[in-house]
């Protein structure tokens, strides 16, 4: 079992106001799952490394020791937010958020879980459901990378990462990082609960930035559509081809969503 080294307490409204942080655990998102039975609502648990931190469909996420700020947020959702396009749009919009704050860069969402500056990736969401015969309990992932160079990017084979580091060519710990973003996820979580939805679904299709322009989406199946992006929401995406004919598509209908 893992031993939290330090216990930090947030006057915040619900996340954050236990966060657990641990030196090295297998992934955070997965001892979240396993404390969910003795942990509240809104409890963080943060490590300065993971021996097994994981990515979407079995993938891996790469951090050495202390270069990032890993965290995961265990939640106890009511019905109505937990489609995991509305926790990953949530987490998405309050990172961008945060890096705002502690860089002054301007973050994209890339469809559906990842946060780019400058067109690369900065950090990587991951949302898991876990239904109980007593309850469902969602766990929000997020490596958020902090302090790795280039050339160590390069070294691990993602050309494609970046770090706040690079980004503001400063250096920002994780305390720091940590504190900005479990308010900022504080903030949105209590905007979400309030019904202000909408408010929350207007910074992530502004910071998906697809709005009027020739998208392709994927579908589960493989098969895709193109078309302009009149408008979306958490309802759907709205389509329009080139005949002028609109079509509203769900969510969970939608894979990847890509200029193209
Ligand atoms: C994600 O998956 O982007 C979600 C990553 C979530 C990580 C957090 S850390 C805290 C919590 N505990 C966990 O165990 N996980 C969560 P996906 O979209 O599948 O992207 C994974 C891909 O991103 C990998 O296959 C690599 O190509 C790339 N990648 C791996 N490490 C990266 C890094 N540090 N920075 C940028 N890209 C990375």
């Amino acid at each position: 079992m893992f031993t939290p080294r330090e216990i930090w307490h947030f006057d915040t409204e619900r996340i954050g106001r236990r966060v657990l942080v641990y030196d090295r655990v297998d992934s955070t998102n997965s001892l979240a799952a396993t404390l969910s039975q003795t942990e509240p609502d809104g409890v963080v648990l943060i490590a300065d490394e993971q021996t097994a931190g994981r990515g979407q469909y079995g993938r891996t996420w790469v951090s050495r020791p202390g270069s990032s700020l890993l965290l995961s947020v265990l939640l106890h959702p009511p019905s109505e937010l937990r489609p995991p396009v509305i926790l990953t749009a949530w987490a998405a919009v309050a990172v961008a958020e945060a890096i705002l704050a502690l860089t002054g860069a301007q973050a994209r969402i890339k469809w559906p879980n990842d946060l780019l500056v400058r067109g690369k990736k900065v950090c990587g969401i991951l949302i898991e459901q876990h239904t109980s015969a007593r309850e469902v309990i969602a766990v929000a992932g997020i490596g958020l990378n902090l302090t790795q160079t280039a050339d160590e990017f390069a070294e691990a084979n993602l050309p494609e990462a970046t770090s706040l580091g690079i980004v503001s060519g400063g250096l920002i710990d994780s305390h720091t990082a940590a504190s900005v973003l479990i308010r900022k996820l504080d903030l949105e979580y209590d905007r979400l609960l309030v019904g202000e939805k909408v408010a929350v679904e207007a910074d992530w299709k502004w910071r998906i930035g697809l709005l009027g322009r020739q998208v392709v989406i994927e579908h589960p199946g493989g098969e895709t559509t193109t078309g302009r992006l009149r408008d979306m929401g958490f309802d759907g995406l709205e389509i329009e081809d080139t005949e002028g004919f609109i079509r509203v598509i769900a969510l969970e209908a939608v894979s990847h969503l890509r200029a193209g």
